[in-house]
């Protein structure tokens, strides 16, 4: 059994952060585990308002303990780190365990929450791990901050945030233009698109564009297939290919939680042979 682990946050609905990534794992054939850094819910009196309680430093440790001294893993991924030492501990253990297969997924909002969490989190995050990280797989948003560019909303910026971002240390760069690039380019858009940097050449990923409000933890779940991909020995190319047809299947068949939100379904694909 290959294993594999996430370091992230618990979303207390089930359809981000390790839950998310969990159902990915599982998808792939893989035995997954997790330590928690953040505890995320969601309040149904406030609006859907999200609240994240960290979880203690001590506790954090002790996680990765179990996970990496006490398993062993052949690929891990980080979420939301949401504190100072989880950024900390995170480096400790991916540099300290020789773990090439990671993945950064630079969580820096909720969706629908709107702003940065925390600027100099954000800025700890990418002057420890960006060198770790074998991908790192922003969205617009969290390139424009990993890169320092105003705005990133057109393919070209997207090259041009890639192209910083690798020079600030990431292996490759992963940059998800998806739904948002569709609704800030109107013109002709019928495609998911992405662009995948490796430090010399771009490549563009196009899917079909699934018109769907429902897309509730389709990072974690993007940057979890591309773990999973290279649990199993992909290279970093088919990993990221592979995660780019799992996150439209699953995106096709999400589905609404409640009024406010509604996931995708990473294990969704089965349906059709029940
Ligand atoms: O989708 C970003 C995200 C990541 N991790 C956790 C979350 C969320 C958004 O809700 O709760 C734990």
């Amino acid at each position: 059994m290959i294993k594999i682990a996430t370091i992230a946050g618990s979303d207390a609905s089930g359809g981000a952060g390790l839950e998310a990534d969990l159902k990915t794992f599982e998808e792939y054939g893989l035995y997954g585990m997790a330590a928690v850094t953040v505890i995320a819910t969601m309040d149904p009196d406030a609006g859907w308002g999200h609240q994240v309680f960290p979880v203690k430093e001590e506790v954090l440790r002790a996680q990765m303990e179990t996970i990496f001294k006490g398993v062993g893993v052949a690929a891990a991924k980080s979420g939301m780190l949401g504190t100072f030492y989880a950024v900390e501990v995170t480096r400790e253990y991916i540099e300290g365990y020789g773990i090439r297969n990671y993945v950064l997924d630079p969580v820096m909002v909720c969706k629908g929450a709107g702003e940065a969490l925390n600027p100099e989190l954000n800025a700890s995050l990418a002057e420890k791990l960006l060198p770790l990280a074998a991908v790192v797989t922003p969205n617009l948003f969290e390139a424009a901050q990993l890169s320092g560019l105003d705005t990133v909303s057109t393919p070209a910026r997207m090259r041009e945030a890639a192209r910083i971002i690798a020079d600030k240390g990431a292996r490759t760069v992963f940059v998800k233009g998806g739904a948002k690039l569709a609704e800030q380019n109107p013109s002709g858009t019928d495609a998911a698109l992405d662009i995948f940097f490796d430090g010399t050449s771009f490549e563009v990923l196009e899917s079909p564009l699934i018109k769907t409000g429902w897309t509730h933890g389709a990072g974690c779940t993007t940057a979890a297939a591309i773990t999973a991909g290279l649990a199993r020995g992909l290279s970093i190319h088919d990993a990221v290919a592979l995660a780019k047809r799992f996150i439209t299947e699953s995106l096709s068949r999400s589905f609404p939680l409640n009024k406010w939100v509604g996931p995708g379904n990473p294990g969704g694909w089965r349906q059709e042979f029940r």
